[in-house]
């Protein structure tokens, strides 16, 4: 397949200065008229040939200033128009089938109703065009469609005309004032209904918004309008940044690729993303909610008024807007001076992007931030474009501080508004607002795998100096990311050092006047460097990379009693998790090494009573210590391996849940109990806090060998649930004791759960979950259960959360029991991977992706894994698959 090359990148022959777009809404053929002015750009190349994209598109005609123009030819990718003027207005007709678009991506019909997808090439799939973010257009739209079918008419911009047609038709026509480029475009078309509300903006001016929705689901719309006001206040108090229209519009569909889309004014949404009431919702909904509200809220100044020059640059928006997001989200959590509870949001990203982008900057999809090359710019949509992008964009606020970084972004507005830029463009702006030289800083976006930076202390008593030696490195790294490292890294690499009584140590680095702070952003930029702290009393402990100040791995051998300590007493609140993980971190391991050599297994008294501690430290937020309980995940442990064992990772992890359970057995329930409020939910910070230690606690007493007082308490819980959150844990809990106490003991709570919210999609797709992540047992294989689920009348292909919430779940989240030794949990990957592919190919790519590590695996299972894998190469068609399976093969 063709690979598309960043430097290759030239600018288009022509430019669209407007686009008049007329849809006849017909489920089974839609006809678009589509009228563009058009110009020849100066800086393109030259010609009087024009050759527009096209996907699945039926031609039916060509007029060049409204004459008909037959010089044109239709053909694979587009359309080709030829003997062109300068300038001038080009008018095409074409016809597309969104009924039978099961790709989700150009217009398609989902619950009756007509909804668009047009990032990243989607428009192509509605009408020709220049489909590149390099081209910037005024939209107008008219949609015209039957009005009992699609009483509501939706499109970009504000609504300036609507009305009656012959034979029961209705149309409306939107004008869009701000020129977007062709991703941005959106058409809403059906039976929706939507919640209002009026606000004014910081400058005074009103605005309407919208949640739009279908009927039965207004019960559900709240908390989303909720999150989008916040949004808008938070933006403009942070960033100076106001909404630019006079409408925001958001709407929520359940047959969506991805989580949510922000096209200029309707926002477009998996339903999963904006619908939540305490029924239906787990605290962590509500969450998701309010981060993907936000997201795509703030794409409305760093994605839409400022733009990416071309695909490559994606995280230019991405991870400048993910960052945006989890700064609000901290906000929410604890304002911007509670630092405890703002750490609750870092750990929780810190521990994503760990588990998931490093694995990927270790496999063979390894990219840097802004990519090279692709072969198709769906599998791009990643976690190193996202997270990692917005590790990026947060290591210069970490550099330059708040103000600084405000001071860059300012200047970023003022220079580019309304333009497509790159990744460059906005690390200059950085730069030149605070007065720095960022040259160094662009390996961030050029270099991919992930470094790591070795650490050696040494203590001179006699000097009373503590010198700090840095050394950067890429380790044992992929191939493909191998190939991309040219140099060192600028890392901010925050630090702290802590005395023997458990206070920060006043810092002072040798040639300083006077000591400042107690923590230090130390600037790494050579291979190797040596920081040395003078009038240091005793010899600390330090607290290295504190907020995880960079996206490196840090290498230093602290003694388990030295992390026993960190954990206890780091004013960092990060690294006091972070100081649990790596002793959690380290007996797993050591306790997967003996359960892979079946010797038995044994865990330090000393251990148990570090987290002991962090149970009952009522001084701790319920938050933090259920985030620094929960032991670190299969998938990230198997990560840590030369050879993932995942049967071995299972056996150690579960060893040790037992054992923390068995000896605070009392503890837990104690938790339990005085964790557990009575009275209507709330889904704030503190009252989501008291839910997810106590639900910890559950699950922690279901692991016991006998567990019936977790049995007693979550079915109690489960029949009293006034939320999802507890009914769902209930839940949990029930299916993992089941595991030793029997299937029967979670089958009437499942039952229940399935009668009690049959008509709620996104609550079945829990309890699809739920069952597709269950442990498995010697007498009872997962992938099984997971067959006879495949056959539920509830279960479809078609519906991407359906899909996810099955087969996914199963592939990726339930490591032990997808990497059985006979293979079968690949054959049934292979399957559904060819399944989907015919369907859906961005869907399927996703899911081929969980075969990528294969060769980190034991010999065996990467023998199966290779024969899975070459299956699908041979079988599927999409050029999304392909470039996942090729290169996992290559
Ligand atoms: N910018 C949006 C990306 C997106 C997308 C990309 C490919 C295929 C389908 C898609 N749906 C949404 C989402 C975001 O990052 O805000
Ligand atoms: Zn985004």
């Amino acid at each position: 397949p063709a690979v598309i090359r960043r430097a290759d990148y030239a600018q288009p022959a022509f430019l669209i200065d407007s686009v008049a777009l007329e849809f006849d809404l017909v489920p089974e053929r839609t006809i678009v008229k589509n009228t563009m002015r058009l110009r020849r750009n100066p800086d393109g190349a030259p010609g009087a040939r024009l050759e527009l994209m096209g996907e699945a598109l039926e031609l039916v005609s060509v007029a060049l200033n409204g004459v008909p123009h037959a010089e044109h030819r239709a053909h694979e990718h587009g359309l080709t128009v030829e003997n062109l003027p300068d300038a001038f207005e080009l008018t095409i007709v074409s016809a597309c089938q969104p009924a039978e678009n099961t790709t989700l991506s150009g217009l398609y019909v989902s619950s009756g109703n007509f909804f668009t997808q047009c990032e990243a090439e989607g428009f192509r799939r509605i009408t020709y065009f220049l489909d590149r973010p390099d081209v910037m257009a005024i939209y107008t739209v008219t949609l015209r469609a039957d009005k009992a079918a699609y009483p509501v008419l939706l499109s970009n911009g504000n609504l300036v005309e609507e009305g009656e047609l012959p034979d029961g038709r209705h149309f409306a026509k939107w004008e869009d004032p701000f020129k977007k480029p062709s991703y941005l475009f959106a058409l809403v078309a059906g039976k929706l209904v939507a919640i209002e509300e009026r606000i004014r903006s910081g400058s005074g001016k009103e605005k309407l918004l919208q949640v739009w929705v279908e009927p039965h689901d207004l019960d559900k719309t709240r908390h989303a309008m909720d999150s989008l006001i916040n949004s808008i206040r938070w933006d403009e108090a942070r960033f100076g940044l106001e909404l630019d229209l006079d409408r925001f519009m958001i709407v929520a569909v359940s047959d969506f690729n991805m989580g949510a889309m922000e096209n200029k004014g309707l926002n477009i949404f998996n339903t999963k993303y904006v619908l939540a009431n305490p029924e239906t919702a787990t605290d962590t909904d509500f969450a998701n909610v309010e981060a993907v509200v936000g997201h795509e809220y703030f794409h409305n100044w760093t994605g839409n008024r400022i733009t990416c020059r071309d695909w490559f640059q994606l995280s230019l928006k991405e991870g400048l807007t993910v960052f945006r997001d989890q700064e609000f989200s901290a906000d929410m959590q604890g304002g911007d001076t509670d630092e405890a509870a703002r750490a609750v949001k870092r750990i929780e990203d810190v521990r994503a992007l760990r588990q998931f982008q490093f694995a990927e900057d270790a496999g063979p999809m390894a990219h840097p931030v802004r990519p090279e090359s692709y072969v198709e710019i769906n599998n791009f949509y990643t976690m190193t474009v996202y997270e990692k992008g917005a590790e990026v964009v947060r290591m210069y606020q970490t550099l330059f501080g708040r103000d600084g970084f405000r001071r860059g972004m300012d200047l970023y507005f003022k220079r580019h508004d309304g333009q497509a830029v790159t990744c460059d463009d906005f690390r200059l702006a950085l730069a030149d607002a605070n007065g720095r030289d960022l040259t160094q800083f662009e390996r961030w976006y050029s270099q991919a795998g992930t470094p790591r930076v070795s650490v050696r202390t040494a203590y001179d008593s006699a000097q009373r100096r503590y010198a700090v030696t840095l050394t950067q490195h890429y380790g044992d790294c992929a191939p493909a990311a191998r190939e991309t490292q040219t140099g060192p890294l600028l890392i901010p690499f925050a630090l702290g050092l802590i005395g023997r009584d458990g206070r920060d140590v006043p810092l002072r680095l040798e040639g300083e006047t006077q000591a400042a702070g107690t923590t230090r952003v130390l600037e790494l930029t050579e291979a190797e460097q040596t920081f040395t702290f003078v009038d240091v009393a005793e010899a600390p402990l330090p607290s290295l990379l504190r907020n995880f100040s960079a996206p490196v791995v840090v290498e230093y051998d602290y003694t388990n009693d030295e992390l026993a300590f960190l954990l206890a007493h780091d004013s960092d609140p990060f690294n006091r998790w972070e100081a649990g993980q790596r002793l959690a971190t380290r007996e797993l391991l050591a306790l997967t090494a003996r359960a892979a050599a079946s010797e038995p297994l044994s865990l330090d008294d000393s251990v148990v009573a570090a987290f002991a501690r962090v149970l009952t430290d009522e001084s701790l937020s319920p938050a933090f210590r259920e985030l620094a309980l929960i032991l670190p995940s299969e998938a990230y442990l198997a990560e840590q391996m030369a050879e993932s064992n995942p049967a071995a990772v299972h056996a150690a992890r579960q060893f040790m849940r037992k054992r923390l359970a068995t000896a605070l057995r009392a503890e837990w329930l104690a938790v339990y109990e005085r964790h557990t409020a009575s009275g209507p939910y709330e889904p704030t910070p503190k009252a989501t806090g008291h839910r997810a230690l106590k639900n910890l606690a559950l699950a922690y007493l279901a692991e016991l060998d006998d567990p019936v007082d977790a049995i007693r308490l979550a079915n109690a819980q489960y029949d009293a649930a006034n939320n999802m959150t507890d009914r769902a844990a209930a839940l949990a809990a029930l299916l993992a004791a089941a595991t030793t106490a029997g299937a029967a003991a979670a089958q009437p709570a499942l039952d229940d759960f399935y009668r009690r919210f049959e008509n709620e999609p996104l609550v079945i797709d829990k309890w699809f979950a739920m069952q597709a992540m269950q442990r498995g047992s010697l007498d009872r294989r997962i992938i099984d259960v997971v067959g006879k689920l495949m056959a539920h009348p509830a279960f479809t292909l078609r519906n991407p959360n359906r899909a996810r919430s099955l087969i996914f779940s199963f592939c990726t989240h339930n490591p032990a029991q997808f990497h059985a030794e006979d293979g079968s949990g690949y054959a049934f990957w292979a399957e559904q991977v060819i399944a989907l592919d015919a369907l859906n190919p961005q869907v399927a790519a996703r899911l081929a992706r969980s075969l990528e590590l294969w060769r980190r695996y034991t010999p065996a299972l990467r023998e199966r894994m290779r024969e899975a894998l070459e299956r699908v190469a041979s079988q599927v068609k999409s050029r999304d698959v392909r470039e996942v399976v090729e290169k996992a093969l290559a």
